[in-house]
């Protein structure tokens, strides 16, 4: 696992090979020996399971078959095979703190069995939680003159841990996929899923304090674990927690605790948030960023822990237009961020088109959007006394939809993603390709550079983390040590020279890796704009 790394394909945008504009099983397929090339161990795939897609798939009716739109169970028995034959594994999408409103079980809950009902989270009174998209957490359950809980979107139903069935039957998913060949998991909000049994209104404003990172949780977890994949080894798991601890993510992950085997946190993704709020206009704190990367990294690597690493995924607009200027330096500055992640502890997820340095789409129009987390804030920001334009802008910058634009392939008609019209229009970068990138493949290649080194060299799958010029004021930099090797990380946030001071051991090291031409190694190291710098010694 500590060499692993894993690539995350949205299915819906990832390859079409029918024509309708949505991506599909076979189009993850035909580009595995794309996939091979660049060097990756396993494939996480968002969820394709039959659902309404109020919420993109995350709102499951039902957990074991194959939405028609994304193909068949054999077209996904023949996607393991073909992955397994390049020495690839596929991840699953495993979304158990929730299912849709259409699901049978809430479908029966609501006409009156009881023992659906208590698959679900029913109050009389609700409480004073806000769901994640906006408004309260609660709705009416029919005229039954009771709420159910929906920490998402209204259609999303939270499930009832407490139920002993209820968990069988979400082992029971977990085993039937399991039995399909799948060897990871990334389990959806997973932290959230024990509540406690008396629900309080909150203090905080959202009231994620009630519900996030409860001790049950992490019992909850254990128990998954020990009744799924906890017996075979060579399972690979991670749990998404927006917005958990380090102490708790120590919890979480440490093995003897059998829970999983990392977790992603999304700290670091709040840091262009004006006083806490998404919805803003700001540019990134670049010292709350290096304070969260380094108390990550400190942290985990003293308690045994292990993060997941990442910059994108389908939930964050492009790193690259939050961190760097792509107008001057999109190449050097997609590398940076790579090696940022890729040379530090923990296990690397690299999301579709980071690999070619694809950008947000820069839509003209609120039209363009599709996602419901986008359109109820554009509602919300207009509602707030924004004019159209202010709150479009603020929405392309935040969108969940930049990740989701259609993979950008070649320079055919829709960026050769489909041949018919897709979901979501391609972004209006649409040369940047996959085609163009492989003609001269400056980001591609270093993405394979980096994934080679980690499997090459330990002191990068194993080695600790420490922390190295926490004050500077462009400079992010981490020492990773093993018995018999250190290697010293620099990276230069900004579009401008600066210089660090590095440690005399490092002086006489080896260049390990950068992105620019011509570098040597100095007492008073100068980097160049975006510069990345890596510099292994021998102990
Ligand atoms: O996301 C959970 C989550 O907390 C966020 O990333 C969420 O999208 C963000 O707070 C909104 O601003 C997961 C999935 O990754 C996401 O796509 C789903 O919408 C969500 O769970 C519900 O299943």
């Amino acid at each position: 696992m500590k060499n692993t790394v894993i690539y995350q394909a949205y299915p819906k945008s990832f390859y079409d090979t029918t024509g309708d504009g949505v991506g599909n099983l076979n189009g993850v397929k035909e580009k595995l020996p794309y996939l091979r090339e660049l060097g990756i161990d396993m494939i996480w795939l968002n969820p394709f399971y039959p659902s309404p897609q109020r919420d993109n798939g995350y709102d499951i009716s039902d957990y074991c078959a194959i939405d028609p739109r994304f193909g068949t169970m054999a077209d996904f028995t023949e996607l393991v095979k073909a992955a397994k034959a390049l020495d690839i594994e596929i991840m699953l999408d495993m979304v158990l703190n929730h299912v849709s409103t259409d699901h049978e079980w809430f479908q029966k809950a609501l006409a009156g069995d009881k023992k659906y009902q208590d698959y679900f989270i029913l109050r009389d009174t609700p409480t004073n939680w806000q769901s994640k998209f906006g408004g309260n957490a609660w709705a009416p359950f029919g005229d039954t003159g009771r709420y159910y809980l929906h920490l998402f979107d209204p259609t999303q139903a939270d499930l009832n841990w407490h139920n002993p069935e209820v968990r069988e039957e979400l082992f029971q998913v977990v085993r039937f996929w399991m039995e399909k060949g799948v060897k990871g998991f990334r389990f959806d909000v997973i932290n959230v899923i024990g509540k406690d049994v008396v629900l309080k209104d909150a203090a905080d404003q959202e009231g994620k304090f009630e519900y996030t990172d409860r001790p049950i949780a992490h019992e909850f977890i254990h128990e998954l674990n020990r009744e799924t994949f906890g017996v075979d080894p060579t399972i690979v798991t991670v749990g998404e927690m927006s917005s958990t601890t380090v102490p708790n993510g120590i919890l979480y992950t440490r093995p003897d605790r059998e829970e999983l085997a990392m977790i992603f946190n999304f700290h670091h993704l709040k840091v262009d948030y004006e006083n806490g709020q998404k919805w803003t206009d700001q540019p990134f704190n670049f010292k709350q960023l290096t304070s969260i990367l380094h108390e990550w990294g400190q942290g985990m690597s003293e308690g045994d822990g292990w993060n997941a690493l990442f910059w994108n995924n389908h939930d964050q607009p492009r790193a690259l237009n939050r961190f760097v200027d792509v107008e001057n330096y999109r190449i050097r500055g997609a590398q940076m961020l790579a090696a940022t992640m890729h040379l530090n502890r923990g296990t690397p997820f690299i999301y579709m088109g980071e690999e070619i340095g694809m950008l947000d789409p820069d839509y003209d129009s609120i039209a363009d959007f599709e996602d419901i987390e986008s359109k109820n804030a554009y509602q919300m920001l207009m509602d707030q006394g924004k004019t159209a334009d202010e709150a479009l802008h603020i929405v392309k910058l935040k969108s969940r939809d930049n990740a989701r634009t259609p993979m950008q392939w070649d320079s055919s008609k829709h960026a050769g993603f489909s041949k018919g019209k897709p979901w979501l229009k391609v972004g209006n970068h649409a040369d940047i390709t996959v085609e163009n990138e492989l003609k001269d493949p400056q980001i591609f290649g270093f993405y394979q550079e980096l994934i080679r080194l980690r499997k090459t060299y330990p002191v990068i799958a194993e080695g600790n983390y420490e922390a190295y010029a926490k004050e500077h004021d462009q400079v992010f930099a981490y020492v990773r040590q093993t018995e018999d090797a250190e290697l010293l990380v620099l990276n230069n946030y900004y579009g401008t020279e600066t210089t660090v001071e590095i440690p005399e051991r490092f002086v006489t090291g080896e260049i390990l890796l950068t992105n620019v031409n011509d570098t040597t190694v100095e007492r008073k190291q100068i980097l160049a704009p975006y510069q990345t710098l890596a510099i292994l010694v021998k102990r």
